[in-house]
């Protein structure tokens, strides 16, 4: 074998999960804290943040736009707003990472402001599709520069009047809703911006505008709202990420003897589709101490091994796990029959194509997957160890080290440093679970060899 990658995950194979675990926190509604605090009137508090990779680097652009920011300390972050025409030009271009939302939200926010910005990131950020957020904007009348192929970097042109929008969005995107409602705020003339979903996607921004007092109208599946209002300041504490509670849901489902809680888990109903596919799947989840936390539902969920069947994914489902798919193409390896997934084509234009980069390491560890150009075909069986590569995805790794518990030999997962843009601490926390994983450059002895 090959020398594993410098940032590679080794997972023993076998074991279950147990006990009680809080995963950290949401990373959607971390961004959001953040952008909205710094354009609201007032000093807004936040606990919970995500220390991620993807959610500093929201928090880093606003404090190179003049805002002043003090934290993340355990979870603890004070935003200063400026109010919504308080942002400054920053003196460099705005370094996204990893981070689509940023990208996509900031595009909205800026295209509004009186001064030009650049926005630049990563390999993966680079190769991901922008014209799905220039191309409405510049009907709002921004001007924004992107590559021929509609790509970053993006130099947002400021010091343009927003005309407002009545759009009807092709693809169901939260991140292309929210950054029209942002831009919608800066609409001249006291104008209302509507955005029609083909299907209800997240609504962190919306319930958070609210949240800060910003009037948000609903007409069936048309969102809009009005320029010409304020934001408050307020308090947002963060729940824990279900995306993030997916892989152990789906490690706790799949381990025979696993008994795990997930504490403090986001259960926004736009956010749910993991847990309904799962349920039809058969997984023996429940929901406890359901609350509301600053306008977002939040519980604990305990999750105990079953037999899991495959299904077929109902379409409805499809946008509300959009982010969960690498987690339960895990689930419907494990599980009895077939499973099909449709509908879900812009898994293919994530930080990685998933449904490729998936489908390339199910077939690594011995699994009938079948890729379609919208989704794919699964046909659950015996999982054996191997070696499959994340391509730098932080799902595809943490996906991959959950099926480690139903393999027969270790698993190596390559390139999974970009882990930390969504779930720092994931390698302690899981071994915590009873999941047996260490990063490579620490003693191997532990793991069984396999067919690596
Ligand atoms: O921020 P980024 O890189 O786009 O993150 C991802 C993820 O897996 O963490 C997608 F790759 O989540 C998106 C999600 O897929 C976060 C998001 C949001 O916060 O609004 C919305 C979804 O994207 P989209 O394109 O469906 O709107």
């Amino acid at each position: 074998m090959n020398s594993a990658h410098p940032h590679a995950f080794l997972v023993a194979p076998g074991g279950h999960l147990h006990g009680s675990v809080r995963v950290p926190g949401d990373k959607s509604i971390s961004h959001r804290s953040i952008m909205l605090g710094a354009i609201a009137e007032g000093t807004t508090h936040i606990t919970g943040f995500l220390e991620g990779e993807d959610s500093l680097a929201t928090l880093n652009a606003f404090r190179q736009m003049g805002v002043h920011i003090e934290g993340p300390h355990h979870g603890r972050v004070t935003v200063q707003g400026v109010g919504l025409h308080g942002l400054r030009a920053p003196s460099a271009p705005l370094n996204l990472g990893n981070s689509g939302t940023s990208m996509r939200l900031l595009a909205g926010l800026l295209a509004g402001q009186a001064f030009d910005v650049v926005m630049t990131g990563d390999d993966s950020l680079s190769r991901r599709p922008m014209r799905r957020v220039t191309e409405p904007l510049a009907q709002m009348g921004a001007r924004i520069d992107a590559t021929a192929a509609g790509t970053p970097p993006l130099h947002i042109h400021g010091g343009t009047r927003l005309q407002a929008l009545d759009y009807v969005m092709p693809m169901a995107s939260a991140q292309v809703k929210s950054c029209l409602l942002l831009a919608g705020l800066y609409a001249q003339g006291d104008l209302t911006t509507c955005v029609t979903e083909p299907a209800p996607t997240r609504d962190h921004t919306e319930r958070m505008l609210r949240g800060f007092g910003y009037p948000v109208e609903y007409k069936s599946a048309k969102v809009c709202v009005s320029s010409g209002h304020r934001l408050t300041a307020t308090s947002i504490d963060v729940p824990a990420d279900i995306s993030s509670a997916a892989f152990f849901m789906v490690g706790a489902s799949i381990a025979a003897g696993s008994d795990l809680t997930l504490e403090h888990v986001g259960i926004n109903p736009t956010r749910t589709g993991v847990i309904n596919i799962l349920r039809l799947m058969g997984a023996n989840i429940e929901i406890l101490r359901e609350r509301e936390i600053g306008g977002e539902p939040v519980a604990d969920i305990r999750v105990r091994a079953s037999r899991l069947r495959g299904v077929v994914i109902p379409r409805d489902q499809v946008p509300l796990a959009i982010d969960e798919f690498p987690a339960l193409f895990i689930a419907a390896a494990c599980a009895d029959g077939e499973t099909v997934l449709t509908g879900a084509e812009e898994l293919r234009v994530k930080e990685s194509d998933r449904i490729q980069v998936m489908a390339d390491g199910l077939l690594a560890l011995g699994i009938d997957a079948r890729p379609t150009p919208d989704g794919m075909i699964i046909r659950g069986s015996s999982l054996s160890g191997g070696r499959v590569n994340s391509h730098g995805d932080h799902r595809i790794a943490m996906a991959f080290a959950m099926a480690a518990l139903r393999a027969s030999g270790p698993i190596v997962i390559d390139d999974c440093a970009n882990v930390a843009t969504s779930f720092p601490g994931f390698v302690e926390l899981a071994r915590r679970a009873g999941l047996t994983i260490d990063m490579t450059g620490v003693d191997h002895s532990s793991l069984t060899p396999g067919s690596i």
